[in-house]
């Protein structure tokens, strides 16, 4: 390790594309720091650039490369490949878990491959589970509306007026309302909606989650379940959905909602004593915190079903992780506990066992130096576009958070040593950075200020260059 630079305690906090609550990089690898009410709260802003595009581009802007609304550096023209995969990184070392042994379930046929394949790219918008093309669909269109005017009472009102005309909580949580919020990121994505839409948005469906009837209190339930985000995440809503689809179907649900500590959610279970723990994430950087808690929960003897985006469309990382069970939406979740609950855990498991390529010591030195290797790229950066030295200091403060985004997400593709979920996460941003307008042009000097600081780390190169050859592919 090369890394030249010491980032400085005071460095400016890490604006969030979705202001949000944030998470504590140093507690959580590979994370995204983004502390509730910094610089990133309340950005909203909509379309626009003010990021890192060096070089030109639209007039020096850039975009978030993870979800904000401002640029930062790119591909060339944009867009994904259709496959989202790098070339010669073929599934890399994860595709083996799609196919072998025991493990959680691997959902519904069109998740094991009946449909044609789509772009793998975890954390991203999953792949339109719970879409409905029945009876809800015009009452979600009619709910989008509503939603996007930013009209709570209407939203209400709908909710209200489908259960009347027939249709059942179940339908309009899934059918209704998720594939609302679903759109709501497809609509950030493609730079018509800002992250103070998103906001608006999301408050709204959660409170329309809460205006739906409770099933009845008999006192019989078909079990216990707790349902909880990974620590640092901060994606509760299809969390909350999973909660609400299996609370009407007759389980007992402990929902504890975002950003649940892993000693917490082991305190929680030794109390509770559920049958399940079911693991929530959206973001692939917070891979590593959940196969802590998915080994400290099985510890306690409790089986754990891990779902959400992170563990990617296909569950394969939930697999590697040691997951008892994965479902690919709510729906499956719930059929999958009714009729084939995950059995006891063994308490043997060991997080090691799982990721022996961890030996390498690679992971755990390049997550250390997260820091560091941001400051280091962004010092590069402004070497070879000295442009950059004039940027405002949102402008830098935003800049630096696209390369921890970067970082967080090599982190994580060490973690798991697939390639795909470092590749996906490229040409995705190129993706978002095209919508935006902003010439990517900068993604792939920051991958080789990356390669030249982790020339000594073999897999890291690796996936570097695959990153690269990746980007190259998008046109
Ligand atoms: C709303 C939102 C937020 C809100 C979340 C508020 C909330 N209360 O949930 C806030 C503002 C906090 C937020 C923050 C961030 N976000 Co955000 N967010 C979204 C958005 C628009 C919607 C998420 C959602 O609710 N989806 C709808 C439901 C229906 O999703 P779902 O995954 O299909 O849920 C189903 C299944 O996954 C499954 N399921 C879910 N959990 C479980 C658990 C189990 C056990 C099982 C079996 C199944 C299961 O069942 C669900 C129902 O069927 C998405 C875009 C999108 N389209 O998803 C981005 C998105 C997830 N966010 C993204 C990003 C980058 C971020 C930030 C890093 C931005 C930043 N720079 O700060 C932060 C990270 C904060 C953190 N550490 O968690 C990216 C992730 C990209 C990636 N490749 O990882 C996305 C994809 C947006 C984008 N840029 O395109 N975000």
């Amino acid at each position: 390790m090369t890394a030249h630079s010491e980032p400085p305690d005071d460095s400016p906090p890490s604006p969030c594309p979705w202001p949000g609550p944030g998470v504590d990089t140093e507690a959580a690898p590979g994370g995204a720091a983004c502390p509730p009410g910094t610089a990133g709260a309340g950005r909203g802003g909509g379309p626009g650039a003010d990021r890192f595009a060096p070089g030109g581009g639209s007039g020096g802007a850039g975009a978030t490369v993870c979800g904000g609304s401002e640029p930062v550096a790119g591909a060339p023209g944009g867009g994904a490949r259709a496959d989202g995969l790098a070339p010669g990184s073929a599934v890399g070392s994860a595709g083996a878990v799609l196919t072998d042994g025991p493990g959680p379930d691997t959902g519904t046929a069109r998740d094991r491959g009946t449909a044609p394949p789509a772009p793998f790219r975890p954390g991203a918008p999953p792949l339109g589970q719970d879409h409905s093309d029945g009876p809800a669909r015009s009452w979600a269109d009619r709910l989008w509306k509503a939603v996007e005017a930013a009209d709570e009472y209407a939203a209400l009102d709908l909710v209200a007026q489908a259960l009347e005309a027939g249709l059942d909580a179940e339908t309009v949580l899934l059918e209704m309302i998720g594939p609302v919020q679903q759109r709501v990121g497809t609509e950030w994505a493609a730079n018509r909606m800002s992250v103070a839409d998103e906001h608006a948005a999301t408050a709204i469906n959660d409170r329309a989650i809460s205006a739906l009837p409770r099933p009845p209190r008999t006192g019989r339930t078909l079990g216990r379940v707790t349902v909880a985000c990974v620590d640092g995440e901060w994606h509760a809503l299809p969390a909350r959905l999973l909660a609400e689809t299996l609370r009407l179907r007759g389980w007992q649900v402990d929902y504890l909602g975002a950003h649940v500590p892993g000693p917490h959610l082991v305190a929680h279970i030794h109390r509770t004593g559920p049958d399940t723990v079911a693991l929530s994430s959206s973001l692939p950087t917070r891979l590593p915190t959940a196969h802590a808690a998915i080994t400290a929960c099985q510890g306690a003897g409790v089986p754990v079903m891990a779902g959400g985006a992170a563990f990617g469309p296909d569950g394969r990382y939930a697999r590697l992780l040691g997951a008892d069970a994965w479902a690919p939406d709510a729906r499956a979740a719930a059929e999958r506990l009714l009729h084939r609950p995950p059995a006891r855990p063994r308490r043997d498991h060991r997080p090691g066992d799982d990721l022996p390529h961890l030996k390498d010591q690679e992971y755990t030195l390049v997550a250390r130096a997260h820091r560091q290797l941001v400051r280091a790229v962004f010092h590069g950066l402004e070497e070879r576009f000295p442009a950059m030295r004039e940027y405002r200091e949102a402008q830098r403060e935003r800049t630096a958070e696209d390369i921890d985004h970067i970082v967080g997400f090599l982190v994580a593709a060490l973690y798991v040593d697939d390639p795909l979920l470092f590749t996906g996460f490229l040409t995705w941003t190129a993706e978002i950075l095209t919508a935006r307008g902003v010439p990517a042009r900068s993604l792939p000097p920051a991958l080789d200020l990356l390669e030249e600081q982790l020339r000594d780390f073999p897999r890291t190169s690796a996936l570097l260059r695959d990153g690269r050859a990746a980007l190259l592919t998008c046109s």
